[in-house]
């Protein structure tokens, strides 16, 4: 690979065999020829935030290395969703496998296919909380990751994710 850039993509699962369902799209996301793996957040259990009445997400983080250009890595997440039966019948709603870029690089975009950094990921702790986790130097918008994470309204409902 040749010109990389580092890319935080976000994870989350709230239908079906969520923690297999993770498993698999972290691999599916690597099994590509470039990209690469290059850290992944602790899983985290979260209260739903938006939408509809819906079950509790489990949600992480991961960090790619990258030769794709912005929009063939969102067509390749798009692909990996796919794979798990993702449907988009309501805004927010239940899902079994949602993945987001959140930063690429240090790209800033507005196009509405692909707002970069992700609008919402500044107040959201479950994207905020596991990436810190992952990379405690990790900044977003001039402002330490760990910081926005302490001050995101959702952070309370947040548990790290226990094997049952
Ligand atoms: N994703 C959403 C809406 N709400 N809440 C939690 N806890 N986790 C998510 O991944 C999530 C959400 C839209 O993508
Ligand atoms: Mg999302
Ligand atoms: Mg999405």
């Amino acid at each position: 690979m040749s010109g990389t850039v580092r890319s935080v993509l976000a994870l989350g699962s709230n239908l079906g065999a969520s923690r297999d369902t993770l498993v698999g799209a972290v691999a599916e996301l690597a099994d590509h020829h470039e990209v690469r793996l290059h850290a992944l957040s602790p899983v985290v259990r979260t209260r739903p935030v938006g939408g509809p009445e819906q079950p509790d997400y489990l949600n992480m983080v991961l960090e790619v290395e990258t030769s794709l250009a912005p929009l063939e890595l969102l067509a390749h997440c798009q692909g990996v969703e796919e794979k798990y039966q993702r449907t988009r019948s309501v805004r927010w709603g239940p899902r079994t496998l949602d993945v987001d870029i959140i930063t690429y690089g240090s790209l800033t975009s507005d196009d509405p296919t692909l707002t970069l950094p992700h609008p919402r990921a500044a107040s959201r702790a479950f994207v905020l909380q596991p990436w810190a986790w992952m990379d405690p130097g990790a900044r977003l918008d001039g402002r330490l990751v760990s910081e926005l994470a302490a001050e995101a309204p959702d952070l309370l409902g947040l548990v790290p994710f226990e094997e049952d």
